[in-house]
């Protein structure tokens, strides 16, 4: 439709924009709360990670002068205003997930910063036993133990080449 990607093609259809086709893929597979009210704190907690996975997305892009304040951009946010906040939900939820007692795609996403911070800074869940806990329960998601079994669908970290040819393909 805009000539971007991530484009993805299911049901019949074309879809683009990453929002809405998270939102429709979380709709359809009941990972996007009971109500309203559920709905609106899996958005508020998805938009919260979104500033911290911005910034790790465009890291491998930036040049070899900007990465150590993008890294530490990282690690104080993740530290600072995002994991504090996941970390208090998990301790009040309960159940282990993030909103419901059930598995959301607040979850998901959370999750995955989650392993893309550590994969930059191995030491970052120290101080935060609830999400180190949270961690290892979705590891064990089997669709998810699937997805991160090596030869899986998930994509390396990017190397040198990878970044080479987005840029050459988007243009940058
Ligand atoms: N708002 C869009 C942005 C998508 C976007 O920026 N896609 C880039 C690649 S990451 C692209 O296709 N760029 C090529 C272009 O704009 O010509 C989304 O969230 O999906």
């Amino acid at each position: 439709m805009f000539q971007q990607v991530p484009l993805v093609e299911i049901d019949g259809m074309k879809l683009v924009q990453t929002r809405a086709i998270l939102n429709y893929i979380a709709a359809k597979y009941n990972l996007y709360g009971k109500d309203l009210k559920e709905r609106a704190m899996i958005d508020m907690y998805v938009e919260g990670i979104r500033e911290l996975m911005d910034l790790l997305i465009k890291h491998p892009f930036l040049p070899s002068a900007e990465k150590d304040s993008n890294t530490k951009l990282i690690q104080t946010k993740a530290i600072d205003r995002c994991f504090p906040v996941y970390e208090q939900a998990l301790a009040q939820s309960g159940g282990g997930y993030l909103v419901g007692g059930q598995l959301t795609k607040a979850d998901v996403q959370v999750f995955e910063v989650v392993l893309m911070v550590e994969e930059k800074l191995p030491s970052i869940l120290s101080s935060f036993p609830q999400l180190q806990a949270f961690r290892s329960r979705m590891r064990n998601v089997p669709a998810i133990q699937k997805f991160l079994q090596p030869g899986s669908q998930r994509k390396a970290q990017p190397d040198d080449n990878y970044v080479k040819n987005v840029m050459e393909v988007l243009r940058f």
